[in-house]
C-alpha cells in the first residue's frame, strides 16, 4: 500500500514521504517527487530513523527503576503509578515540572502541554536551538517571516552568514544549487572546514560570534562613502542611536574584532552592493553566543541599508516558526496564564535552585535534556534529585537513564499529526504507515489513558478536534478532509515578505539596535572557541549506540597554535572549566585556527557528550542557548 506521510523530525525541510508498505514484506520510503519543495529526495537521516525503529536497542516496555536496577512492568502499572504521583503533587502543581522537545515535531504533541498545563505544573520557556535569531527577527521586522524559499531561486547574490548547505538541510542546498545554474553568485561567511566550498564561489573566514562587527564595518563604511537611501531611513526607527553606536567604532576596530583584513570587508561591500537583487541566508550557529541575537540584528540591517529586503530575490531568511502556520490556541485553553517557568537553556541549574516549591515530579517527552542542553552532569544531578522523573523515549539515552520511570514512545511514522514546517510554507497530514512495536505507545495515547485516571478529572481534547482546530489558522483556507485528501497545502503567506518595506511593527517601521557590544576575550588558559555542531547523519543524540566512535573526534586548524604543544602519541584531552573528555585530534584544512570542531550529540554515557563541557549560558535575547561561547583547551 502506498501512503503520502511527512517527516517530523526536526529538521527545517519536513519533507513529503511516500511509504510502500507490503504487508509483512517490503518497506520502501522516498521522498514525494510532486511535493514543491521535496522533490523526491530526502537525506541520509531518515534512513538511518528507519534502521533506529527496528533497533535492538528500543525500548519496548514501561521501565520502571529499582534501587539503581531497571525492572519492566506493565502499562496498566505504569499508568496507575503516574496517576497516583500526579494526584498526589498536584496539591501544589507548580512542584510538577513538564518539559517538551522537538523530538517528533506535531500539533498533536502540544496536548502533553495542556494536561500539564490545565493542572497547573511549572512550564518551561526559551529553546535550545534558535531563539536569540528568532527574537533578533522579531525585534527588527516585527514579526518572523521571509520571502517564500522558492524565490532564492530569483536572487543574483546569496549571501550565507554560517548555513552549512552540505549538511542542515538537503533542500536548501538543492535551492541554492539551482539559483547557481540560473547564474546566482555565492558567498559564504563562516570560520570555515565547513562544507559550503562546493556551494560558494567566494568565502570570507570570520573569527566566530563576531559577524556583527562585519556587517557594522560594512555599514558604516556605506554610510560613509556610499550615503544611505533616504527612502529606506524613512521606513525604520532608532536610525541616530543605532548610527551612533556604528560609527563610535573606528573600521580598524571593528575589522580587529572579526579578526578580518579591509580587503575582506571590500569583498563583503562589493557583494551587498550589487543592485541585482542579493538574498541574505542567517544560520542558527551565529546566535548561538552571548550576542548572538545581536550578530544576527546587525546582518538584517546591513541587508536592509543596501536595499535588499522586500524584494523578489532579496530578503533574510531564517528558521520560521515550526507551529507558526498552525492555530495551537486550543492548547493554551483553560491553562492559567501565570505561574512558574524554567528555562530551557538552564534548566538543571534552576531546577537545583527551585524552592517554593521545589521539583518534586517531572515528566521530559521528546527532549534528551542531559545530553543536548549545556552543563550535562549539572542536569543529571538535577534530575536525580526530583523525588519521580518520568521520561517519555525510546532509548535508555543520557536522560532516560537518570528517570524513575521510562514510558517507550511511538517514533516518527508510527503516529498520525499534522505538522509545519520552519523552512517551507506547507502544511502537511501526517499518518502512521508503521504500528509501534510491542508496547510502544504514542505520547497522546500515554495522555489519554493519565487524563482518564486523574481525580479531579483533566479533559483533552480527541486527535481530530486538535488537527481541525489546528488547521483554523488565518495563514490556512483548508480542511481536515482537504488536508487528509491531498497531504500537504500551502499556507497563504506572500511570496515575498516585507514588501515595499512594510513592516510589521504596529506603526509599519523597521527597528535597529541601538548597541553593540564588544566580544569578550577569551578566559586565561582556555584559548579556542568550541564549535559543537551538527551531524550529516543524525538527528542531535538520535544516533545509535554502534554509530558512535569513541572516543569521539575533534577537528582543529593545521595551523592551529595549540597543536605544536600536544604529544601524538598520547591521549588527548579536551579541557574546559566543566571538565575533560578524551577526544581523537583531527586536522581539518580551512578552519579558523582559534577553533575547535565537535559534531556533538554523541552519548556522554557511551563516552561522548560534548554538552559536559559546555557552561549553560543566555543569550542576549529569547532565552536561548549560548553554546559556542565555550572556550576550551587542548592538553595530553
Ligand atoms: N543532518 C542534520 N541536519 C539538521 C540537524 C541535525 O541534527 N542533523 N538539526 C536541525 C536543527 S534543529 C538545526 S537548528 C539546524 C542547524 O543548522 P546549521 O545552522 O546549518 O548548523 P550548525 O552545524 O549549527 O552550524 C553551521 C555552520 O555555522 C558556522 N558557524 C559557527 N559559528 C559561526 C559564526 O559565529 N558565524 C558564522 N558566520 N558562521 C558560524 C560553522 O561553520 C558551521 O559549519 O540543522 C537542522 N538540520
Ligand atoms: N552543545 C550543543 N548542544 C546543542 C546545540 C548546539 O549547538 N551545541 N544545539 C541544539 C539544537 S539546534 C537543538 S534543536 C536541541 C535538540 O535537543 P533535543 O530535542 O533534546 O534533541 P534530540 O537528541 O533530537 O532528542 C529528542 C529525543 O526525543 C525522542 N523522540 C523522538 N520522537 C519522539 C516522540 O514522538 N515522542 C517522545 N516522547 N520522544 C520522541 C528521541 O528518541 C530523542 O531522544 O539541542 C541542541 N543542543
Ligand atoms: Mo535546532
Amino acid at each position: 500500500m502506498k501512503t503520502i506521510t511527512a517527516c517530523t523530525m526536526d529538521c527545517p525541510d519536513a519533507c513529503s514521504l511516500v511509504v510502500t508498505v507490503e504487508e509483512g514484506k517490503s518497506f520502501r520510503l522516498r521522498g514525494n517527487p510532486d511535493h514543491p519543495i521535496t522533490a523526491g529526495f530526502t537525506c541520509k537521516k531518515i534512513r538511518n530513523h528507519v534502521r533506529r525503529l527496528q533497533s535492538p536497542d528500543r525500548i519496548l516496555h514501561p521501565l520502571l527503576k529499582k534501587n539503581g536496577k531497571w525492572n519492566r512492568i506493565g502499562w496498566e502499572q505504569a499508568l496507575d503509578l503516574c496517576a497516583e504521583k500526579i494526584n498526589h503533587y498536584r496539591g501544589e502543581p507548580l512542584s510538577i515540572l513538564n518539559v517538551q522537545g522537538s523530538g517528533a515535531l506535531g500539533a498533536l504533541k502540544s496536548v502533553t502541554g495542556l494536561f500539564f498545563g490545565r493542572l497547573g505544573a511549572s512550564r518551561f520557556r526559551g529553546s535550545l536551538c534558535d531563539a536569540a535569531g528568532y527574537m533578533a527577527f522579531v525585534h527588527d521586522f516585527g514579526s518572523r517571516r521571509n520571502n517564500d524559499i522558492r524565490d532564492l531561486t530569483n536572487a543574483s547574490r546569496i549571501i550565507n552568514w554560517g548555513k552549512d548547505l552540505s549538511r542542515s538541510s538537503v533542500h536548501l542546498a538543492a535551492m541554492v544549487r539551482r539559483a547557481r545554474k540560473k547564474g546566482a553568485r555565492v558567498l559564504t561567511i563562516s570560520p570555515g572546514g565547513d562544507g559550503n566550498t562546493s556551494f560558494s564561489d567566494d568565502h570570507i573566514r570570520i573569527r566566530p560570534g563576531t559577524d556583527r562587527f562585519l556587517a557594522a564595518a560594512a555599514i558604516r563604511r556605506m554610510i560613509q562613502s556610499d550615503g544611505i537611501d533616504a527612502h529606506i531611513i524613512s521606513h525604520t526607527k532608532h536610525w541616530s542611536p543605532f548610527r551612533q553606536a556604528v560609527e563610535s567604532w573606528t573600521e580598524a576596530q571593528l575589522l580587529e574584532s572579526c579578526g578580518l583584513t579591509p580587503a575582506e570587508l571590500e569583498t563583503l561591500l562589493f557583494w551587498y552592493r550589487q543592485k541585482d537583487p542579493t538574498a541574505t541566508l542567517v544560520g542558527t550557529a551565529l546566535q548561538r553566543y552571548r550576542y548572538g541575537g545581536e550578530n544576527a540584528r546587525f546582518i538584517n540591517a546591513l541587508a536592509l541599508l543596501a536595499g535588499h529586503i522586500g524584494r523578489s530575490g532579496g530578503g533574510s531568511y531564517y528558521h520560521l516558526h515550526a507551529y507558526g502556520a498552525l492555530n495551537l490556541d486550543w492548547a493554551r485553553d483553560g491553562v492559567p496564564r501565570s505561574g512558574r517557568s524554567f528555562c530551557k537553556p538552564t534548566m538543571g541549574k534552576e531546577i537545583l535552585e527551585a524552592t517554593d516549591p521545589p521539583i518534586r515530579m517531572a515528566w521530559f517527552n521528546g527532549i534528551n535534556i542531559v545530553n543536548q542542553a549545556a552543563n550535562s552532569r549539572q542536569s543529571k544531578k538535577a534530575l536525580e534529585g526530583v523525588e519521580f522523573v518520568v521520561v517519555v523515549d525510546a532509548f535508555m539515552n543520557d536522560t532516560a537513564a537518570a528517570a524513575n520511570l521510562i514510558l517507550p514512545s511511538a517514533l516518527m511514522l508510527e503516529q498520525e499529526d499534522v505538522v509545519g514546517s520552519y523552512f517551507h510554507e506547507y502544511v502537511q497530514y501526517v499518518p502512521a504507515v508503521l504500528p509501534p512495536p510491542a508496547e510502544a505507545r504514542t505520547d497522546y495515547w500515554i495522555m489519554s489513558e493519565l487524563a482518564r485516571r486523574m481525580n479531579p478529572p483533566v479533559e483533552i481534547p480527541d486527535p481530530e478536534t486538535v488537527f481541525s482546530q489546528s488547521l483554523t489558522s488565518p495563514l490556512l483556507e483548508t480542511t481536515l478532509e482537504e488536508l487528509r485528501e491531498r497531504g500537504f497545502v500551502r499556507t497563504n503567506r506572500p511570496p515575498v515578505a516585507y514588501e515595499e518595506l512594510q513592516f510589521d511593527h504596529a506603526d509599519g517601521k523597521y527597528r535597529f539596535p541601538i548597541a553593540l557590544h564588544p566580544e569578550p576575550n577569551p578566559p586565561d588558559g582556555y584559548p579556542l572557541r568550541l564549535l559543537s555542531l551538527i551531524r550529516r547523519e543524525a538527528m542531535h543524540s538520535q544516533i545509535l549506540a554502534e554509530d558512535q566512535e569513541i572516543p569521539p573526534a575533534a577537528w582543529v586548524a593545521p595551523d592551529c597554535p595549540a597543536i605544536s604543544g600536544l604529544d601524538p602519541a598520547k591521549d588527548v584531552f579536551m579541557v574546559s572549566p566543566q571538565g575533560r573528555l578524551r577526544v581523537r585530534l583531527e586536522v581539518l584544512q580551512g578552519l579558523h585556527p582559534e577553533v575547535v570542531v565537535y559534531r556533538r550529540g554523541d552519548w556522554m554515557k557511551l563516552g561522548g557528550g560534548i554538552n559536559q563541557l559546555i557552561r549553560e549560558q543566555l543569550t542576549d535575547m529569547g532565552w536561548g542557548a549560548a553554546y559556542y561561547d565555550q572556550y576550551v583547551r587542548l592538553e595530553n
